[in-house]
Formats: structure tokens, C-alpha cells, sequence
């Protein structure tokens, strides 16, 4: 696995080789919930970094993927589908997609060519930022003839748009074209993180992302969007890492469900996370999860806050 954490970068110092028209900056992946924005960061950078499920809102933080070639460094931020907030989560959420799109450089516009929806809220959100953006229809897989065509008049005709490119970020198709478009609007500048570096998130973020997955994946209903998991100890050795994992759940009557008869979900969920967690660190795991009651966690400030949103 790369390395994750690194000290600061200083660019400067280490441009000393790069082509004066190195381009180096970053890109903001919005949209509407489940578009694709997670599986496109995924396939742009050839690794799994994003949790990505059929549930909308499984992202839940603005997740930083780096991805380097020869001739430009992009910074892809994966950000929370746009919604109207509900609960603080949700707030905190949309808050995310702000900062993303006041960080980036350019604006990567994702919708869905099997759905055309409103995406107004979408537009909102690149109005203020005032940042180029380059339309992306995903999905072109899935989609019937003509809905392509219809998604591009209406988003053009509302945004100008710096470049309009279709994609499949699952079959992984366009995305050579995707990337050389964001390269002609990304600025000139040398690379602003080392490159054989992936991300700035630490593993047990990763870790603790992978268990949420699967908590989407196993669960139904309102369980997956009442859970958040946080990592109460993480010890690495040689071999082996030992792993104790939190599960906040949002009200006592979903611990029993989460748990399940005999313990078989909470052990069908622990194995299928921890499959996951080697796969990405290389290295065996021992995973143990834990269940815990925090009453409506979701809306209050404090527990937000100590939960990483
Ligand atoms: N057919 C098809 N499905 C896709 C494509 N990209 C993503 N999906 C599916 O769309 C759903 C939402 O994907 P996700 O990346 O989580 O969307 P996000 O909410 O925008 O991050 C998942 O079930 C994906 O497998 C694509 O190119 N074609
Ligand atoms: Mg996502």
C-alpha cells in the first residue's frame, strides 16, 4: 500500500525537475446522490478509496485522491451527494461540498445519464464558487438512446460549461478523455503533494470507512444512515493489526438489529469488513467490533464533532 500520512510537502523545493507546463491543482467531484462520484474517484485512481454503494448519502466526508501522471498532479476531492440538509449530519455534509468546491480549481459536474433530475441545487453550489466546471454524464452503460443527448442540452443550456464528457466510471470508459480535459483547465503549477502519495487520510480512517460499508451494505432501512463507527484502538504489528472498532448506533432498539440473533450479523458484518481492511492495508487483521448507544448522536454537536464530522 502507499503511504498515506505525510509530513508537509514542500513544492518548491521538489520542482526542481518538473516541466515548466507541469499543471498540478484540484477537482471537486459534485453532484447529486448517487451519481457515481465515489466509484469514478475510485476509478480514476485505480484504488479503492471511496466506500461506493447502491444506498444514497453512503459518503459522508470530503475524501481527498491523489492521482499522478507525467505531465499533471489532480487532486480529486469526493464530496457527500447535494441534498437539503435534514439533521446536523446532513449539515455537516453540505458543509463538506462548500468546502470542496471553494478548495478546488475546477468543479467536476457528475450526473447520472439514466436519470435526468433537477440539478439546480447542483448549479447553486457552482454559481457561488465561481469555478470552471467540466460536465461529466456517467452511467452512458445504463442509459436508453437519447438521454444522453437530452442531459447535455439541458446542463448546457443552463451552465457554460469548459468541456462536456461521457462516461462510464464502472466499466471504467472515458476517463482518458476525462482527464485530459481537467488537464487543460487545471493551472500551471508543480506538484503541491509528494507523488507517490494516495491520500492524506489515515488508515484507520480507511478502516473505519470500510466498516460503514459494509453496515450499507448489510443493513436495511434507516440502520446504515444511524451508524457511524469510530476506531477506539488500532495496534499494528509485523503481521498482524489488532483492531477494536466502535459502532454508535442512534437509539437502543437498533443495537438489537445490528447485532442480531446469536451475534450472526454483528459476526457476518466483522468478517466481511475485515476481508475488506486486509485487502487494503496487505496484512492480516483481527477485528473486533463493539456496539454502543449514543441517543440521537446524528443531531447533536458535541457527538458530531468527536466523531470526525
Ligand atoms: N451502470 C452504472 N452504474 C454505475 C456507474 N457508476 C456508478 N454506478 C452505480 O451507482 C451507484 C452509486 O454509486 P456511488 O459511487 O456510491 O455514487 P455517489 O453517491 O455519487 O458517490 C452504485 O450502485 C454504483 O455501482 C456506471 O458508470 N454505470
Ligand atoms: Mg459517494
Amino acid at each position: 500500500m502507499q503511504e498515506f500520512i505525510e509530513p508537509p510537502f514542500d513544492a518548491l523545493n521538489a520542482s526542481g525537475d518538473v516541466p515548466a507546463d507541469y499543471r498540478a491543482g484540484f477537482v471537486a467531484i459534485i453532484g447529486r446522490p448517487n451519481a457515481g462520484k465515489s466509484t469514478l474517484l475510485n476509478a480514476l485512481l485505480e484504488f479503492k478509496l471511496a466506500i461506493a454503494t447502491h444506498k444514497a448519502q453512503t459518503t459522508r466526508h470530503q475524501i481527498l485522491g491523489i492521482l499522478n501522471e507525467e505531465s499533471h498532479q489532480m487532486i480529486f476531492l469526493d464530496t457527500p451527494g447535494i441534498i437539503t440538509p435534514e439533521y446536523k449530519l446532513q449539515e455537516s455534509m453540505m458543509q463538506a461540498v462548500s468546502r470542496s468546491t471553494k478548495d478546488a480549481d475546477v468543479l467536476l459536474h457528475l450526473v447520472d445519464a439514466t436519470r435526468l433530475a433537477d440539478e439546480e441545487r447542483v448549479w447553486n453550489y457552482m454559481r457561488s464558487s465561481g469555478k470552471p466546471a467540466v460536465l461529466v454524464i456517467n452511467k452512458v452503460d445504463a442509459a436508453k438512446e437519447g438521454e444522453v443527448t437530452a442531459i447535455k442540452e439541458v446542463c448546457t443550456s443552463v451552465f457554460a460549461y469548459r468541456a462536456v464528457v461521457e462516461i462510464s466510471a464502472e466499466q471504467h470508459t472515458g476517463l482518458d478523455e476525462l482527464k485530459k480535459s481537467l488537464g487543460e483547465v487545471l493551472p500551471l503549477s508543480p506538484p503541491l503533494y509528494p507523488p507517490d502519495q494516495l491520500s492524506e487520510h489515515p488508515v484507520r480512517f480507511f478502516v473505519s470507512e470500510l466498516i460503514r460499508e459494509q453496515i450499507f451494505l448489510q443493513y436495511a432501512q434507516e440502520i446504515p444512515y444511524s451508524c457511524t463507527v469510530t476506531i477506539s484502538s488500532f495496534k499494528e504489528e509485523d503481521k498482524m493489526d489488532h483492531i477494536h472498532a466502535e459502532i454508535i448506533v442512534n437509539r437502543d432498539s437498533q443495537k438489537g438489529i445490528l447485532i442480531g440473533k446469536g451475534g450472526l450479523k454483528l459476526k457476518k458484518l466483522g468478517t466481511k469488513a475485515r476481508e475488506q481492511i486486509e485487502q487494503l492495508t496487505g496484512k492480516k487483521a483481527n477485528l473486533q467490533l463493539f456496539v454502543k448507544v449514543r441517543e440521537k448522536w446524528r443531531d447533536k454537536e458535541s457527538y458530531l464533532r468527536g466523531y470526525g464530522y
